[in-house]
């Protein structure tokens, strides 16, 4: 399997994440998102990275879907709970880790896209008002850091992305999701094996 996604991008993180935990990595080979003559619009009408090329051709994407597809390569019930309440809740600690990110990745997209004269701060207090009512609700009542799940995986992503952007500094508001890492990196190795390269 291809997995289209540069290595700096959180989204495509999550898979990698998913991946190096389920024993997977070496079945799926990470690909420029951006080839020359190529563009992720071809595997995804979206333009969003990460996609993950399987050996029949086919193109699943979003990032949910992919950790959805590994979990079932690996037998099922491994990061996607088979226990409805269990799934529920890391269903929704993904939807939330996964916000947290829409909103960071936003608030650099605002920067790098947009010319400086359009920029729209109340805008972007806004997204960062997501990022720290996400980190914050997150501090009160952090999920258990030793189930490796869609939730846990996507929240790990997040912290990962916020330390790189420097967002805010979590690690001081938040010392309770400095445990919360701690905790899941003794957890699984998967968070210290997927570390973007340094810019
Ligand atoms: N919901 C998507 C989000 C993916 C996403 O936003 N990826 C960013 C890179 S980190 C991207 O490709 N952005 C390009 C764009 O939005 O045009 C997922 O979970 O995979």
């Amino acid at each position: 399997m291809l997995l289209r996604t540069s290595l700096t991008s959180p989204f495509g993180r999550k898979a990698r994440m998913g991946a190096a935990h389920l024993g997977l990595a070496a079945d799926v080979q990470p690909v420029n998102a951006n080839e020359p003559g190529s563009t992720l619009a071809d595997d995804n009408p979206l333009g969003k990275m990460p996609v993950l090329i399987l050996d029949d051709g086919r193109r699943v994407y979003d990032s949910r879907v992919i950790l959805e597809y590994f979990d079932m390569a690996a037998g099922g019930g491994r990061i996607l709970p088979r226990e409805p309440d269990a799934r529920i809740a890391a269903l929704t600690l993904q939807a939330l880790g996964d916000g947290i990110l829409d909103a960071g990745v936003l608030i650099v997209y605002e920067g790098r896209f947009r010319p400086p004269a359009l920029r729209h701060e109340p805008w972007i207090e806004q997204q960062r008002a997501k990022l720290t009512r996400g980190l914050a609700a997150l501090a009160r009542n952090p999920p258990d850091a030793r189930a490796v799940t869609v939730g846990t995986i996507s929240l790990a992503c997040a912290l990962g992305y916020i330390d790189w952007r420097k967002q805010t500094d979590w690690r001081k508001d938040y010392p309770a999701l400095v445990d919360w890492l701690a905790g899941f990196r003794a957890a699984t190795n998967a968070f210290d094996a997927t570390q973007p390269p340094p810019e």
